[in-house]
C-alpha cells in the first residue's frame, strides 16, 4: 500500500472507527465489480458511516482533503454511476445507515434511511396496512438511496410513477460536510426552489442523499395478472389505449416482450413451459390491482373485447399468487436470460408511448442492416413509453467482436430515438456509461445549467466526479 493510501485509511479509521473501513482488495471486490461487469476500476478503500455525524465528517474530512467520494447504494445499478471511474476514490456504503424513522398513516409517509432496503421499505409500509409501490429487482438489494439518486423506474411506474414523483422531500449530506434537511411529508410545500427534487437523479453528484420522505398508497386487496398473445407492437399500443381508458390508474403493469425472450427462457431451462395460452410473436403481461369493493373483472372483460375485436389473439388471466408468480417469472428474467444466450447491446430508452411501434420497427430493421443476423429482444414498460431495446449478437457470433461493434448500432438506435422525441436514459441514468451521449443529446442550455448546479454545490468535484457530466467542474 502506497504511503499516501495508509494515512487515508488512517484518517477514515479515525473517523468512522476501524470497523468500518475495508481495504483489502477482497473485502472490497463485491463493492467495486457491478452486475454487468462492465466496469471494474479499483477504490482506494470502503467507507461504511454507521450514523449521519460520522457521514457528515467524513464528506467534510473528503472535501478538505480533496479526495473523491462514490456514493454507494445496494450496487444494482446499471450504468457505472456507483462504482469507481478513476481507481483513487472512496466508495461510501450507505449499508449501514438503514433505519426506518417513521411511518405516518394519515399523512401516508414514510422517512427511510439511505440504506433501507426496497424490501425492508415496503415491508414497513405493509405494517402500516399501506403500500410502497416502486417495484424493481432485486428487491432485498437495492436501497433507497440508490433508488433515489438515480430516479429508478421499473414494473408500476404507469399507476405510480417513478422514484421521484414517490418523493416528498430529501435529507443529503452536501460536499461541504453541511445537512440538506428536506425531509417533509407535506403534499403542498411552495417555498421555493424544489431542492429535493434536483438531488434525486443526481447520481450522487450534487450530495448523498441520507433519508427520503417516501408516499405510500392504499394497499390493494389483490390482483388480476393476465398473460397477454398478440401479433405486433402496433396491437400492444391499441390494447394499452383500450385497458388504460378502461381500468385508469388501476392498471399498474403493461410489459411487452417478444416471442425470442420466451423461447431463449425455455432453451436454458429457466421455465419449463410458457405460461401463455398458445405461442405468437408477441406477448404482453397486465397488471390490475384492486383496491377493497373494487370490482374484479375490469380487466378480464376489457381483454374480452380486444379478443372480439381481433386486437389481439388470445390471453390467460389470474387471481392466483402462484400462477401470477410463474407469468411474472417470465417477464423478469428476460434480462437474465438474454445475458446466458452470448453478448448483447442495450439501450434503456424512451420514446412518446405511440411511437413505441415505430422505435420497434425501424431500429429492429436498422440493427439487422448494420450486423446481419442480429437477434432484437425489444422488451419492458410499453406503458411508461420506455422500452429496453436489446440486440442478442448473431448465434455462433464471437462475442468480443460484436460487443466491439456496438458504437455503430448504439448511433443508429439514438438517433431513431431522437427522431422520435424520445430519451437517451430512461429509468438506468448516466452514471458512466452514457456521459457522452447526455452532452451529445440533453440541450446545450440545459447541460451548461447542469455544469454550473455542480460548479455551485461540489466546486473541489469530490462528489461522484466523471459521472453524469464528464468533466470536472471550473476552477
Ligand atoms: C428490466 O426492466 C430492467 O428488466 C433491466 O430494467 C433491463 O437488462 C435490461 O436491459
Ligand atoms: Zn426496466
Amino acid at each position: 500500500m502506497k504511503r499516501q493510501d495508509s494515512r487515508t485509511i488512517k484518517s477514515l479509521e479515525e473517523i468512522l472507527g476501524p470497523d468500518n473501513v475495508l481495504s483489502d482488495a477482497r473485502d472490497m471486490a463485491p463493492y467495486v465489480v457491478e452486475l454487468r461487469r462492465r466496469f471494474n476500476n479499483p477504490a482506494r478503500a470502503i467507507a461504511i458511516p454507521t450514523s449521519l455525524d460520522r457521514l457528515q465528517a467524513l464528506v467534510k474530512w473528503a472535501n478538505a482533503n480533496r479526495v473523491p467520494l462514490v456514493p454507494q447504494g445496494g450496487n444494482t445499478g446499471m450504468v457505472g454511476g456507483q462504482v469507481p471511474k478513476n481507481g483513487n476514490e472512496i466508495i461510501v456504503s450507505m449499508a449501514r445507515i438503514n433505519r426506518v424513522r417513521k411511518v405516518d398513516g394519515d399523512g401516508a409517509f414514510m422517512f427511510a434511511e439511505a440504506g433501507v432496503t426496497l424490501e425492508k421499505a415496503r415491508r414497513a409500509a405493509d405494517g402500516a396496512g399501506l403500500l410502497f409501490p416502486l417495484a424493481i429487482a432485486p428487491q432485498d438489494k437495492a436501497q433507497i438511496g440508490g433508488i433515489l439518486s438515480s430516479n429508478a423506474g421499473g414494473l408500476q411506474v404507469l399507476a405510480y410513477g417513478n422514484a421521484r414523483q414517490l418523493c416528498l422531500g430529501i435529507e443529503a449530506v452536501l460536499a461541504d460536510g453541511s445537512l440538506f434537511r428536506g425531509l417533509n411529508g407535506l403534499k403542498k410545500n411552495n417555498t421555493g426552489y424544489d431542492l429535493s427534487s434536483l438531488l434525486v437523479g443526481a447520481e450522487g453528484t450534487l450530495g448523498i442523499i441520507s433519508a427520503a420522505s417516501l408516499k405510500l398508497f392504499a394497499r390493494p386487496e389483490g390482483f388480476e395478472t393476465a398473460f397477454i398473445n398478440l401479433a405486433s407492437p402496433e396491437a400492444a399500443l391499441e390494447l394499452f389505449r383500450e385497458l388504460s381508458r378502461r381500468l385508469g390508474t388501476s392498471l399498474t403493469t403493461f410489459e411487452l416482450m417478444p416471442d425470442f425472450g420466451i423461447a431463449m427462457q425455455l432453451r436454458h431451462g429457466m421455465i419449463d413451459k410458457n405460461p401463455a395460452r398458445s405461442r405468437s410473436d408477441w406477448y404482453v403481461l397486465a397488471q390490475v390491482s384492486r383496491l377493497p369493493g373494487q370490482d374484479r373483472n375490469g380487466l378480464s372483460q376489457g381483454l374480452e373485447a380486444a379478443r372480439n375485436n381481433r386486437t389481439i389473439k388470445d390471453f390467460v388471466i389470474s387471481g392466483k399468487p402462484g400462477e401470477q408468480r410463474r407469468m411474472w417469472q417470465v417477464r423478469e428474467q428476460l434480462s437474465s436470460a438474454q445475458s446466458r444466450e452470448g453478448a448483447s447491446i442495450k439501450h434503456d430508452v424512451s420514446v412518446p408511448v405511440s411511437a413505441v411501434p415505430e422505435l420497434i420497427r425501424t431500429g429492429c430493421k436498422a440493427a439487422g442492416k448494420i450486423v446481419p443476423g442480429i437477434r432484437p429482444c425489444p422488451f419492458g414498460h410499453l406503458g411508461d413509453g420506455n422500452i429496453h431495446f436489446n440486440l442478442s449478437q448473431p448465434v455462433d457470433a464471437d462475442a468480443t467482436a460484436y460487443m466491439e461493434g456496438a458504437g455503430k448500432i448504439h448511433d443508429a438506435i439514438y438517433e431513431i430515438v431522437a427522431e422520435l422525441g424520445g430519451s437517451i436514459s430512461a429509468e438506468h441514468g448516466i452514471g458512466q456509461l452514457k456521459t457522452g451521449l447526455l452532452k451529445e443529446y440533453k440541450d446545450p442550455v440545459a447541460y451548461e445549467m447542469m455544469k454550473k448546479i455542480k460548479n455551485i454545490l461540489d466546486p473541489n468535484n469530490i462528489l461522484n466526479p466523471g459521472k453524469m457530466l464528464d468533466q470536472a467542474p471550473e476552477q
